[in-house]
Order: C-alpha cells, then sequence, then structure tokens
C-alpha cells in the first residue's frame, strides 16, 4: 500500500489534462493505529489514466466517498482535487437519481427506475459543484474528460463556463434505446448535458446510435453518422470505444508463482471437483447472478451435474447496500443458496461456495486460473470486465467463458459460449456444453479471444479517446465563444 504524500493543499492548482469523475480514483482506509492514508483503487480506469496524467502533471476531480471537507492533494505525481457531498446528496445525486433512476433505465429497467423531483435538483446541484471546479482547474485550451452517468449535465455546465476547453464524456454503461430513454422526465436536460462534450464515447456501437437518433428526434439536431451539427456551428462526435483492462498486467500477475500456487489451493479446497464454476460480479440486479446460480440447481437436479463433481464459486462484491433494490437481491440469492446448497450439498460438497465479500487482486486471479467455466450473465452490462480479465488471466489457454449476448463484452469476444440469459434452458444447456467442451475446442476459442484483449487493452481506449479529443479542430471547440 503506498500512502498519500504529505498532502500540500494545491488549491490554486492548474492542469493540462483533467479527469472529472464521481470518484477519486483513491479510497480512504484507516490503518491499525487509527492513522488515515489513501489506496489507490482497484481498476481499468486508474490503470490507464494515471500514466497520461503523471506524465501531464494532470488533475483528478472527483468524490473522495464520506462528507469530508478534504483539500487538494498531490500523489504521485497526480493532483486529487476532491468534491464534497452532503449526507442528503449522498441520499439523493448518488444513491437516488444515479442507482436508483439512471442506472436501472439505462440497463433496459431490468429493476423499475424511481423518477423523484428531489433528486433531479440534487443531480442538477451536483453536476454544477463539478463543473465549477473543473473550470478552476483547467488551463486554458486544455482537455476535460468527464466520465460516466453520474456526470452527465457536466459537459454543458462547463462548456458555458469555459468556451476555450476541449470537452471529451465517456458513458461506462448502456445508453439505451430511445423508446426507453425517454421515460426520463428530464431527458432534454440530459440530451442537452451531454451535448457541451466534442466527443463523447460509448461502449458500443449500438450505444452512440440511439444517442444520436435521440438527438436527432428529440433535440432537432442534423446528424450524419456519428456527427451532430449544432446551430451554434459546432460539431459533436458520438463513437463507440469499448473500454478493456490492463491485460499484461492481468497475464503476468496470474503467472506468478504465488498466485499459481493459490490457484491449486483453491481448487483442492473445493474437494477437487472435475468441473469449477465461477462467477464475480458486484452484487447487482444487472448481473444476473440469481439466473446463473437457479440453472446450475437445476442442472443438479435434473442429474446433468453432480456436487462430487462440479461446483459454483460465486463472489458477489457488496455494492450500494443502502438502496432498497440491491437489499432485496442479497436476500433472494442468500435464500436461493441456502435452497440448492440444502438439498444437494454434502459435507465437504457444497453446490455452491457462495462468497459476499471483496479480495485483492491476486485472490481475484487466483480464482479466475483455478475456474474451469466462467459464467458473466448480466441482463445487460456496458462492457463486463471480468469476462476480459478471465480471458487474460487464462496462460494455458485453456478454460472457458460463457457471455450473455447483452454484455458489452459479446461484441469483441465473439469464440465466447454466447447465450441469453433470459433464456433458463439455453442456460443450462450452455453451461452444460462449455464444461464438456474438448480441450481442443476450448484453446481454439481462447487463443483468438487472448489476442483481442491483449491487442486492444485499456492503453489502446484510453489513447484512441484521447487522440480523437485533441483531433477535434479548435476554431470548432471555439465557434461556441459566438
Ligand atoms: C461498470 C459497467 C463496465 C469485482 N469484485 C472485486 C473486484 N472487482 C472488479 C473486477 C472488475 C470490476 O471490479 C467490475 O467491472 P465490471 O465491468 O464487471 O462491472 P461494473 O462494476 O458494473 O462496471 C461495466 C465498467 O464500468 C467499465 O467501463 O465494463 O459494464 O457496469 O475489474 O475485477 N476487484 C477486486 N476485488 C473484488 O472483490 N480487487
Amino acid at each position: 500500500m503506498t500512502t498519500a504524500s504529505s498532502g500540500q493543499p494545491a488549491d490554486d492548482l492548474q492542469a493540462d489534462l483533467v479527469i472529472v469523475a464521481n470518484r477519486l480514483p483513491v479510497d480512504r482506509v484507516t490503518e491499525p493505529d487509527g492513522a488515515q492514508s489513501w489506496r489507490t483503487s482497484p481498476g481499468g480506469l486508474v490503470t490507464a489514466l494515471e500514466p497520461v496524467l503523471r506524465a501531464s502533471g494532470g488533475a483528478w476531480i472527483g468524490w473522495a466517498g464520506g462528507t469530508d471537507h478534504i483539500e487538494p492533494f498531490e500523489r504521485d505525481g497526480v493532483h486529487l482535487v476532491p468534491v464534497q457531498l452532503d449526507d442528503q446528496e449522498i441520499e439523493e445525486f448518488y444513491e437516488g437519481f444515479s442507482n436508483a433512476t439512471l442506472w436501472p433505465l439505462y440497463h433496459d429497467v431490468v429493476a423499475p427506475p424511481q423518477f423523484h423531483r428531489e433528486w433531479w435538483d440534487s443531480y442538477v446541484r451536483v453536476n454544477r459543484r463539478f463543473a465549477e471546479r473543473a473550470a478552476q482547474v483547467a488551463t486554458e485550451g486544455s482537455t476535460v474528460w468527464v466520465q460516466d452517468y453520474q456526470l452527465q449535465l457536466v459537459p454543458q455546465m462547463l462548456r458555458e463556463l469555459r468556451p476555450d476547453l476541449r470537452i471529451g464524456f465517456y458513458l461506462h454503461i448502456p445508453f439505451p434505446p430511445t423508446e426507453l430513454f425517454v421515460q426520463l422526465p428530464w431527458r432534454r436536460q440530459i440530451l442537452e448535458g451531454l451535448l457541451g462534450a466534442d466527443l463523447i464515447g460509448f461502449q458500443t456501437p449500438g450505444g452512440a446510435a440511439n444517442f444520436v437518433r435521440l438527438v436527432r428526434q428529440r433535440v432537432g439536431h442534423r446528424t450524419k453518422s456519428s456527427s451532430i451539427y449544432l446551430p451554434d456551428g459546432r460539431v459533436v462526435r458520438a463513437r463507440s470505444f469499448p473500454i478493456s483492462i490492463d491485460a499484461a498486467g492481468f497475464e503476468e500477475l496470474a503467472r506468478t508463482p504465488g498466485v499459481e500456487e493459490r490457484a491449486k489451493e483453491i481448487r483442492e479446497a473445493l474437494g477437487s471437483p472435475e468441473h469449477v464454476f465461477l462467477g464475480i460480479d458486484r452484487l447487482d440486479y444487472t448481473k444476473g447472478i440469481y439466473a446463473r446460480l437457479r440453472a446450475f440447481g437445476e442442472l443438479l437436479r435434473d442429474g446433468d451435474l453432480t456436487v462430487e463433481d462440479a461446483v459454483f464459486v460465486q463472489v458477489a462484491t457488496p455494492s450500494r447496500e443502502r438502496v432498497e433494490e440491491y437489499r432485496r437481491l442479497r436476500d433472494e440469492i442468500d435464500m436461493l443458496v441456502g435452497r440448492i446448497n440444502g438439498v444437494y450439498g454434502e459435507i465437504g460438497n457444497p453446490a455452491i461456495s457462495y462468497l459476499h465479500s471483496s479480495y485483492p487482486r491476486e485472490e481475484m486471479a487466483a480464482l479466475y486460473r483455478a475456474a474451469d467455466v466462467m459464467v458473466v450473465t448480466p441482463y445487460r452490462d456496458g462492457m463486463n470486465l471480468v469476462a476480459k480479465e478471465y480471458v487474460a488471466c487464462r496462460v494455458e489457454e485453456d478454460g472457458a467463458l460463457v457471455l450473455s449476448e447483452f454484455a458489452g463484452a459479446a461484441h469483441e469476444l465473439r469464440q465466447a459460449w454466447l447465450v441469453n440469459p433470459h433464456d433458463m434452458n439455453g442456460l443450462k444447456s450452455v453451461l452444460l456444453a462449455a464444461s464438456r467442451a474438448t480441450a481442443r475446442d476450448q484453446t481454439r476459442r481462447m487463443r483468438a479471444m487472448r489476442r483481442q484483449v491483449m491487442e486492444h487493452d485499456v492503453k489502446h481506449w484510453a489513447d484512441t479517446f484521447l487522440g480523437q479529443l485533441s483531433a477535434v479542430p479548435v476554431e470548432e471547440t471555439a465557434a461556441s465563444r459566438g
């Protein structure tokens, strides 16, 4: 763990590249002696952007979690600029509008979105705070890259304050079809908010096309393929930039003797079954955890699998635990796991090894190496990095990936066992087919997927986006000065 450098106040700091994201790339930790320090949050975004930020003396604006006022500080050459939220804003902006309105709406209404005017007001207020902070930090003519669904109003707010900037926006979750998006009472404001950017990135071509169509139909701007022509002369581009992982980093980690050893230990601890199935997700209703465990339970019931030769390891990382829908899901999964284990488990041979907890990266890599079949079955997912991490960790070119057609990753990982997670019989037969695939079939598929992931890593993603953003003609950006 690296700790923060002395945390010198840097309130007048200025940077040529500014990332604006809901969260800072660090988490606060309390040491055993009670001292507070910062730890880099795990995740590809941080890995991808840190080197670029460090090279340019860049800044990252985000919420630190909690409600404390924290002065800006520097860490490993990157300026971190905390934005403060109070308890009510955490409830209304973060848990409310971001995670109980936008999240379900953008994921095909898998759960019913809630529309509350106070939540919207809070969303506007907090977005303005982020935009104002970015306007203070960015140098003349520099680049600001805004991240994700919590901050969709920031591009327009920032452009009003600073028309000299190049502004990029990237949406990490799906952009929904028109018919669903139009449910949102504040649909026009969100579209206008995003149009403040010069370049808007989506996970898939479908997301970008949904956005362009909506802008044409609802805002009335002229569009041509990925370009949107604004009345003030600006041109906004909406394109797909599939995100990825630090593939080389994962592969290297998977090859370490410690991880290899731990993978063996895990298999032994599970009773050395022939088939280890694995799921790793934030405990979220979009991820299809319930359906996949149910399919596995039915395969045991039907006698297609037995607890002597198969086990399902499901890691469900705690997430958004104060949001009602997430608490309900947790209870439902607890009950299902209990029922399946109660009926089919034996002493020393549980059917499902269910872990409601989060683990260090090394343990994740060991789990990926230990699993014969990785099961990724979201009803809708922007990308799904777990699928790519599994592929990167399969250094022996074996193992099978079962992947939902509705994850962005399915566009790139065509050789996976693709499945419709709503189709219970389809899910069951794909789990069986993947577990019974010949070594040759597995290798053929895994080799192709590994090539894809290794060549299109998260650095490629960030470089492509920032490259295209920097190619936006400056005259176009400045045109909005009027
Ligand atoms: C959103 C979009 C899109 C999970 N548990 C642990 C842990 N993780 C890591 C995984 C993976 C990441 O969290 C989860 O990424 P996903 O892509 O699967 O899903 P979301 O959190 O929903 O992410 C998604 C993504 O943004 C990026 O644009 O792909 O579609 O929904 O990296 O490894 N990491 C550690 N311990 C855990 O217990 N260390």
